[in-house]
């Protein structure tokens, strides 16, 4: 991919030429005119990003979300287009708009699979039709965020699989040159995912992607217990590097996600960067928290609960500020929405009630499984007729909150 790169960086520069002297037409749309044209030198924007060279649209972004700090939080659902609880094979539809008419402000989308060549990913969501996808809400003005539940290459099991692996793939290691062509899946798809600006200009859609994530937790094959701490950095560093270094990925912004609840409260900072890569290789201060929002596993009493969960945006929130970055709660939800009012009082009102967790820049909840054909229930919003749907409206009409429906313009 990296010669396709250069032949978009070399085509873009003959496009300027083209346009500056020779009056050419640029409204052209063709893959030519894409951009990677670099504002590093942006003097606008206070807030940089570890890629010095990322594009304009993507500085942009970053920098507006943390304009919005203290204002606004954007509310982000996973795969929202792409299935509901009660509903799949529409193009355009999401639960989260059938019950506020609002589609949400950040879409988060899930590459497990891709690596191995599959046409869907582990949850049935087909690529391509996920690019298109992402292409419709960037269009709308939304935000896009990225995760993987990779394969092992070592195992062939899927990223709960707990064969320790990374070792293996970071450089030095077995399956090194194999983990790359699982990283250049990606590379491939992020080409598709571009757009045209009203001045005819194309260029890559923002990312915020957020790869090995909750890996303080013993879940995943890049998890704490399967891999030591350091070939954990090794491996998140080598991902930043490869990706934009090597392949000149410009639209990404890096977000790390430890899970809050193999986090003590009372060390939060040491705990919080635990395989931390850096602050070279972080765009994001993330944060997953279903611990505090009424995890199944957590005795603690509710308000006990909302006191660790502010405590815990909070914790981001300065660590965040500190490094002149953004922090994000970057999943969070009840599973089934057994929690009545969950949306004000277990989310928006603890979030309200200092001004330091609304330095949150976004939340995202996790995805709304179609039920009949998982044959299980599994949803984080809800849907019309769900109990929590005036509550959840109650939520997307408080000013603090934005939906899609109500972004300022977050790419200039
Ligand atoms: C998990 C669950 C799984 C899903 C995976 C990847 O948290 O939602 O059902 O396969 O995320 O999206």
């Amino acid at each position: 991919m990296t010669t396709s790169f250069s032949f978009f960086r070399a085509a873009a520069a003959v496009l300027i030429t083209c346009g500056l002297l020779l009056g050419c037409d640029q409204q052209s749309a063709s893959p030519s005119a894409i951009s990677t044209t670099a504002p590093s030198a942006d003097s606008r924007y206070a807030h940089k990003l570890s890629d010095k060279n990322a594009t304009g649209e993507t500085l942009a972004l970053y920098n507006n979300l943390a304009g919005l700090r203290g204002k606004h939080m954007l509310f982000g659902h996973e795969d929202s287009l792409a299935y509901g609880v009660n509903w799949e094979g529409d193009l355009d539809r999401s639960d989260v708009r059938d019950v506020t008419g609002s589609n949400p402000a950040v879409y988060g989308w899930e590459l497990g699979g891709l690596e191995l060549g599959h046409e869907q990913n582990l949850d049935g969501v087909n690529f391509k039709q996920m690019q298109e996808w992402i292409k419709t809400g960037y269009s709308r003005g939304g935000v896009i965020t990225i995760s993987w539940h990779m394969y092992s290459p070592v195992s062939g099991a899927n990223s709960w699989d707990k064969t320790p692996t990374v070792h293996e793939l970071i450089p030095g290691g077995a399956k090194h040159e194999v983990f790359k062509t699982y990283l250049d899946t990606f590379v491939a798809f992020n080409e598709g995912l571009t757009a045209t600006d009203a001045a005819g200009r194309g260029h890559y859609i923002p990312i915020i992607f957020r790869p090995w994530h909750e890996h303080n937790g013993d879940w995943f094959w890049w998890g704490k217990g399967h891999v030591s701490e350091q070939d954990y950095i090794s491996l998140w560093q080598f991902t930043v590097k490869y990706l934009r270094d090597e392949k000149g990925l410009r639209n990404l912004i890096y977000a790390y996600s430890p899970d809050r609840s193999r986090i003590d409260l009372a060390k939060f900072e040491s705990d919080y960067f635990y395989g931390y890569p850096g602050d070279e290789y972080v765009d994001v201060i993330g944060l997953d928290n279903y611990w505090d929002v009424g995890h199944t596993s957590n005795t603690a009493s509710a308000d006990e609960q909302k006191a660790g969960f502010v405590s815990s945006l909070k914790g981001i929130v300065k660590i965040a500020q500190v490094r002149n970055k953004i922090a994000a709660l970057t999943e969070t939800g009840n599973n089934r929405l057994t929690i009545p009012n969950f949306w004000t009082e277990r989310i928006l009102n603890p979030i309200l009630v200092g001004e330091e967790a609304q330095q949150i820049t976004y939340m995202m909840v996790w995805r709304n499984a179609n039920t009949a054909r998982e044959k299980s229930e599994q949803f984080f919003a809800p849907y019309p007729g769900q109990q929590t749907e005036e509550d959840f409206k109650t939520f997307f009409a408080h000013p603090f909150v934005l939906f899609e429906s109500e972004l300022p313009k977050l790419y200039e």
